[in-house]
């Protein structure tokens, strides 16, 4: 059996985003090639939530420890009130596709699905109090996903709820300066999950700064500012932690987070030649602070020359999840799209084939959230925890095989097969999605979380 685990038992758990019952293209991410390039398109929610369940399941099985995020309430009637539109909910709902359709659909988002976007998170072995961190991330760049944090930290507080390990901080000011993505752009290094690591934060461009400019085209979501602010209030220690900026000219070809272009884990180091400023420097700070706490740092390269950015961002071969097994080798969770794709095929096998510590890769298909461009590493949110952190994490939110039947009977109760732009007008929905939370916030013992169950 697999197991990601370590010698002072200590756990990586990845928490995936359940797919919500609005689940819909938008087109909604400009700098997200796939959001814009499949916009208007008819989703499948049903589809895209069983994806989601069925590779929480197969690393379950596997011998992984796995977790679940719930999703939001959507529409967000709440948010479309704080502009403007009045009136019942049905109103409310009604006045803003007729007068601000894109407002609608920002407002009926699934985006709360890709949880590595969810938060920060730092393990308790590398903070000053010995508690895991949380910072929600503010999202800041896209009004969808600005409208996320104030319910994940509620879900976040009801998951991890235990004060004595657990400690959660608000987002970043909601300003474009601290624009802030969580996890998304932070990657952590460590020998044993349970040992002191590295913390890796790669920002895209600086607010104040003038040294580090962003990109010409598209957004850079990620400040350095934001990094250095979650890096303070976790309380991480300057020798654990390491800054990089995002190279601008492949967020200019679509790498919207640094997980499109990078993936870490234990002392591997998966990216792409392209992937940042200044490499070598960064390796080599990299490489003396993971030595200073134990761990050697194994960089895997992937050339250009094999893999362009254009396929890597075709194909998200970096946005897989790298995971430790039992014998210290790791497995490589890749998308569909990487198998389509001849060249990047091509290098998946040369790298298993060779003496690298990446020895076996695995296929999913994630197509309804791949179309949104949200991959394998983006639907996972990693924690890692030491047994007693792990043993505080509330229980209704780990995958079991019994939670798996639950939860793929209740997406089947509850989530259409269809849907296009014009059915999110539909006042039917938000009653079906209501009415979905609602159990669901019983079957993961979260309580209250939702806005329609505070009020
Ligand atoms: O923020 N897509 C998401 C995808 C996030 C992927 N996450 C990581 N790489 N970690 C985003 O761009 C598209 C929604 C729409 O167009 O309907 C969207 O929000």
């Amino acid at each position: 059996m697999s197991v990601t685990t370590s010698s002072n038992n200590a756990y990586e758990v990845n928490f995936d985003g359940l797919v919500g019952p609005t689940h819909n293209y938008g087109g909604l991410s400009y700098g997200n090639v796939a959001s814009q390039g499949n916009s208007q398109q008819v989703s499948n929610p049903q589809e895209a939530a069983k994806q989601g369940l069925a590779k929480m399941k197969a690393l379950m099985e596997m011998g992984f420890k796995q977790g679940v995020l719930a999703p939001q309430e959507r529409p967000d009637v709440a948010a479309l009130r704080r502009i403007g539109f009045t009136g019942s909910d049905a109103e409310v709902i009604a006045r803003a596709a007729k007068e601000a359709m894109p407002l609608l659909v920002a407002s009926c988002s699934a985006s709360s699905m890709w949880t590595a976007n969810a938060c920060t998170v730092s393990p308790s072995a590398d903070t000053r109090d010995g508690k895991v961190h949380f910072t929600a991330a503010n999202l800041n760049c896209k009004f969808h996903r600005s409208l996320e944090h104030p319910t994940t930290s509620r879900i976040l507080g009801a998951m991890f709820a235990d004060p004595t390990h657990f400690a959660h901080h608000a987002a970043l000011p909601a300003v474009a300066q601290f624009g802030d993505e969580g996890a998304a752009n932070h990657t952590r290094f460590c020998k044993d999950y349970g040992d002191a690591g590295v913390e890796f934060f790669v920002f895209g461009r600086s607010a104040f700064d003038a040294r580090f400019p962003g990109p010409q085209r598209y957004p850079a979501r990620q400040t350095l500012e934001a990094s250095q602010a979650v890096a303070r209030l976790h309380g991480l220690d300057d020798s654990g932690v390491v800054y990089a900026q995002q190279n601008p000219a492949v967020i200019d070809q679509g790498v919207f987070h640094n997980d499109v272009i990078a993936v870490g884990n234990g002392e591997v180091l998966f990216y792409h030649q392209d992937a940042f400023l200044e490499t070598d420097k960064v390796l080599a700070e990299l490489h003396d602070k993971l030595s200073r706490r134990g761990g050697r740092l194994q960089a895997v390269c992937v050339p250009r020359d094999a893999v362009s950015v254009e396929d890597a961002v075709h194909s998200y071969l970096f946005n897989s999840q790298l995971l430790s097994r039992a014998d210290g080798s790791m497995l490589l969770i890749v998308p569909e799209e990487c198998r389509n794709n001849e060249r990047v095929w091509q290098y998946l096998s040369r790298l298993t084939a060779d003496d690298g510590p990446i020895r076996e890769v695995k296929v999913f298909d994630l197509k309804q959230s791949m179309q949104n461009g949200g991959g394998p590493a983006c639907l996972r949110l990693r924690v890692a925890l030491k047994e007693p952190e792990l043993n505080a994490v509330n229980s209704g939110v780990i995958m079991t095989p019994s939670l798996f039947d639950t939860l793929n009977l209740w997406v089947d109760k509850h989530y259409r097969d269809r849907m296009a732009e014009s059915d999110l007008a539909d006042p039917q929905l938000l009653v079906e999605c209501r009415s979905a939370l609602d159990e669901l916030t019983q079957i993961l013992k979260l309580g209250s979380v939702y806005p329609f169950q505070l009020n």
